[in-house]
């Protein structure tokens, strides 16, 4: 385990984090925890199994029809790392997770995070909690280091098929490939990356899933420039901004009013994401 409880240890995480774009591994939580978010997330899918729209709900609010989900993006281990870049208050954006399935072709093609998330600044992070171990044969991602000191860099929609992003979205500029490191992590480890870092991720080569959880937290400073109040959970600090609707924990699990709200927060964020794009072109159960 790394030691993060230290002063020193605290420093050294934001000092990377501030120069590099982004922080890993940082050890959240034991194996065994991953391996019960994920059994019973795979609990859930069998429950839904055959409802198409209730699995990817699942898959994208997972915090808000999952109590442990739910506990996850509170875990004090996440909101003391996630403190430490953006300040005291914090508020969760998003939740959901990118699967890939075993053996399958599904990617991610170098991008940056806030750039079609509708938000005025870029006092975010997302922590990526890994279900399962994120290796170069399973389709870890990949980052350039520094890279986030670019800001907003133009990007292309694609719509590639096996692409997760909702648009297929890629950097229309050149990539330093060759300079990106992998963002190796067990189950229980996180990597932290900042909005504006170029990454990327390639296919799942092995026979066993692949799933990571992407937690995108901000500061209640931040705000939509468009459309109305998104639906956060409040997980540190106050707000003193009032730019967001907050949403209870759970009910329960898999519980009605949960699955309502859920719909809500997709009805919302599917407006932002896919701003401009024509219906036949909008994906189910994709985000980013
Ligand atoms: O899970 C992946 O492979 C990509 C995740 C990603 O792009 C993100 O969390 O921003």
């Amino acid at each position: 385990m790394n030691d993060m409880h230290s002063p020193l240890a605290a420093s050294t995480l934001k000092t990377a984090y501030d120069r590099d774009g982004y922080y890993f591994p940082y050890d959240v939580a034991s194996a065994a925890h991953a391996a019960q978010l994920l059994a019973d997330l795979e609990a859930a899918e069998a429950e839904c199994a055959g409802d198409r729209a209730k699995l990817s709900l699942l898959r994208s609010y997972p915090s808000q029809l999952l109590p442990s989900f739910a506990a996850l993006i509170r875990h004090p281990r996440l909101i003391d790392a996630v403190t430490q870049i953006i300040g005291r208050d914090v508020l969760v954006w998003s939740c959901g997770f990118f699967i890939k399935e075993a053996g399958s072709k599904s990617f991610v093609s170098w991008h940056q995070d806030l750039n079609y998330w509708g938000l005025d600044g870029d006092d975010e992070v997302t922590a990526w909690y890994a279900l399962t171990p994120a290796t170069v044969e399973t389709g870890c991602m990949r980052f350039v280091a520094g890279s986030h000191r670019q800001k907003d860099v133009p990007h292309v929609d694609k719509f590639a098929p096996d692409n997760l992003l909702t648009r297929g979205q890629e950097l229309a500029v050149k990539v330093d490939e060759a300079s990106a490191v992998d963002v190796l992590l067990n189950a229980g480890q996180a990597s932290l990356h900042h909005g504006h870092l170029f990454h990327a991720s390639g296919p799942n080569l092995t026979n066993a899933r692949r799933l990571g959880v992407a937690i995108r937290y901000v500061a209640p400073s931040m705000k939509q420039t468009s459309g109305d109040k998104l639906l956060v959970s409040h997980v540190a600090g106050e707000d003193r901004y009032g730019n967001f609707e907050h949403m209870p924990p759970p009910a329960g699990r898999l519980q009605p009013e949960d699955w309502a709200r859920a719909k809500r927060n997709a009805d919302m964020k599917k407006e932002i994401l896919y701003k401009g794009v024509k219906d036949e072109l909008v994906k189910v159960n994709r985000r980013g």
